[in-house]
C-alpha cells in the first residue's frame, strides 16, 4: 500500500471543449482525492520548463504553442498508487492508440500540429515531485478526510 501524489493537467483542448467536469468526475469516482486545483493560462516560460525533457525534438515548438493556447486546469491528485493509476486512466499518448475507457481514448482523436491529447499526468515519483512544485506552493495543497475514509480505516 502506497499513497502517492501526481500532477494532472486538463489541457487547453479539453477546457475549450467543455470537458473539465467530465474529466474531474472520472478521477473523483475512481477514489482519487483532489488536494489542489486551479485554472491557469500556462505561459511559454512555464511550458518550456514543464516539457524541458522534450526540448530540441521536432514536436517541441508545436507542443508549447498548444499548451499555451488557452487556459488549463491543473490539479494534484492523491491516492493509492496514484501515479501509475492516473497514467493508466489517461491512456496512450496518441489518442488514436488509446484504448476506449481511457480519457484520451474516449475524448481525444483529432490532433493539431502537436498531439492534442486532452490531459497530462506525471509519469514517475521523481517527475510528480518536480511537476507538483512547478505549479503549486505548499500552502495551495490541502489535507482533509473524504467522507468515506472512516469506512476503510
Ligand atoms: O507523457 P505523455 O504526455 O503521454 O507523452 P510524452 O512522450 O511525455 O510527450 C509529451 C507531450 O508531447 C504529449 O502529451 C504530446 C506531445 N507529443 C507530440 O506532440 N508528438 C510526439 N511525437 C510525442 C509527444
Ligand atoms: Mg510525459
Amino acid at each position: 500500500n502506497k499513497t502517492e501524489r501526481t500532477l494532472v493537467i486538463i489541457k487547453p483542448d479539453a477546457v475549450v471543449r467543455g470537458l473539465i467536469g467530465e474529466i474531474i468526475s472520472r478521477f473523483e469516482k475512481r477514489g482519487l482525492k483532489i488536494i489542489g486545483m486551479k485554472m491557469i493560462h500556462i505561459d511559454r516560460e512555464l511550458a518550456e520548463k514543464h516539457y524541458e525533457e522534450h526540448k530540441g525534438k521536432p514536436f517541441f515548438e508545436p507542443l508549447i504553442d498548444y499548451i499555451t493556447k488557452a487556459p488549463s486546469v491543473v490539479m494534484v491528485l492523491e491516492g493509492r498508487y496514484a501515479i501509475s493509476v492516473v497514467r493508466k486512466m489517461c491512456g496512450a499518448t496518441d489518442p488514436k492508440d488509446a484504448e476506449p475507457g481511457t480519457i484520451r481514448g474516449d475524448y481525444g482523436l483529432d490532433v493539431g500540429d502537436a498531439i492534442y491529447n486532452v490531459v497530462h499526468a506525471s509519469d514517475s515519483e521523481e517527475t510528480a515531485k518536480r511537476e507538483i512544485a512547478l505549479y503549486f506552493k505548499e500552502d495551495e495543497l490541502f489535507e482533509y478526510c473524504k467522507a468515506a475514509e472512516w469506512f476503510y480505516h
